[in-house]
């Protein structure tokens, strides 16, 4: 089959940059998410470890138990409208997104070379995570976890198992978090996690289990493979094929980052006014408060225009227009929080053996003709 088949199948562009064809990974070129705003679900980046269940609606079933007084099976239809329906715009962010730059520092063999388009935007609608546990008789309590299972099995996890994860109960029981079955205003796509998928805005992709059956409440974070062993920032000397359960720093509230979508590595553009794009986010509840961009180095920078955010758990798009002369240019972004936080000026101090979290400063290199 060849690659092209495989990207139009699940419903993608025939231009997205595919890492891999099974399973499936993919993610659109960064001129493509340039507008800012909402992704369509054609250009929405694809993040997988195993294959695409495929759940009939009328099959599919979420158990909720654990620590909970009334645990419940739901079937689609009970949870579609025995809770009220809520729409949030969210930004999904891979953790290995802009991995291609850590490559550059010291490679990591094995993992997929995102470049900048592992990161996209949708409007999620669906039953708020809160009201489901609350139907469970689960009540708040500090230091537990909600666990989420799917049936999709991941060759690459060690032992061999399905996807899981899980996040605290305090974040679960958050507003923003959805068990969610429409992407866009239409039915979840079975690229994208459908029948019913849980969205964590805020938290790093890996959180928001795709084609979830179970949740769980219970004192400790998942034991599944990629809680307790991989999406972790491992200092630069550990050895990540023999790492124990739980080293590391697990991820789970993205960092601020941002970067630039347009143009982009290589291309080559007119001398005279340039119009430069990119987005920003950030991190769990935080805003993005100012966009630089630089166009000599680092050396001087001008605060880019920000557009308002679709929504507080989304990306901000951003421009500013430049006059350039030919010649090489490398063009440079980095934003600062409501914090006052900055991001970190180069991917060199970032590197980690599975390349997660990279936030340096955005940086193309173009050439001026
Ligand atoms: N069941 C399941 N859920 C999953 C994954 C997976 O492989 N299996 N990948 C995770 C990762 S790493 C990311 S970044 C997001 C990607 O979501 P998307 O494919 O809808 O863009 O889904 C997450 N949920
Ligand atoms: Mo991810």
């Amino acid at each position: 089959m060849s690659l092209e088949r495989e990207t139009t199948v699940w419903g993608k562009r025939e231009d997205m940059i595919v890492r891999n064809p099974s399973p499936f990974n993919a993610e659109p070129p960064a001129s493509l998410l340039a507008e800012g705003g909402i992704t369509g679900v054609d250009a929405f980046f694809s993040r997988n470890h195993g294959a695409f269940p495929d759940i009939p609606v009328e099959e599919w079933r979420l158990t909720v138990d654990g620590m909970a007084t009334k645990p419940l099976e739901l079937t689609y239809e009970e949870l579609t409208t025995r809770f009220a329906a809520h729409s949030v715009v969210a930004t999904l962010a891979c953790a290995g997104n802009r991995r291609a730059e850590l490559l550059k520092v010291r490679p990591i063999p094995g993992k997929e070379p995102w470049a900048h388009g592992a990161v996209s935007t949708a409007e999620w609608t669906g039953a708020r995570l809160a009201d489901v546990l609350e139907a469970a008789g689960v009540h708040h309590d500090e230091g537990l976890h909600v666990a989420f299972t799917a049936p999709d099995v991941a060759p690459e996890a060690r032992p061999v198992q399905s996807y899981g994860s899980s996040i605290p109960l305090n974040k679960a029981l958050s507003a923003e978090v959805l068990l969610a079955w429409e992407m866009n205003g239409q039915p979840l796509p079975r690229a994208h996690g459908g029948p019913v998928r849980v969205v964590v805005p805020g938290y790093i992709g890996a959180r928001s289990v795709k084609w979830v059956t179970s949740v769980i409440v219970q004192p400790f974070p998942s034991q599944n493979y990629f809680q307790a062993l991989d999406y972790r920032i491992l200092p630069p000397e550990a050895d990540a094929d023999t790492v124990a359960p739980g080293e590391g720093i697990s991820l789970s509230s993205v960092a601020l980052n941002c970067d630039i979508l347009a143009p982009t590595d290589g291309d080559r553009v007119a001398a005279g006014p340039l119009t430069i794009r990119g987005w920003a986010l950030a991190g769990d509840g935080r805003a993005v408060a100012r966009v630089d961009v630089s166009v000599d180095q680092g050396r001087t920078w001008r605060q880019a225009k920000l557009d308002p955010p679709p929504s507080r758990w989304a990306w901000r798009a951003w421009s500013l227009t430049v006059d350039i002369d030919a010649g090489p240019l490398t063009l440079m972004a980095r934003a600062w929080d409501d914090t006052g936080a900055i991001q970190p000026e180069s991917p060199a101090s970032l590197w980690n053996p599975r390349g997660y979290g990279n936030n340096a400063y955005a940086r193309i290199d173009l050439t001026v003709m």
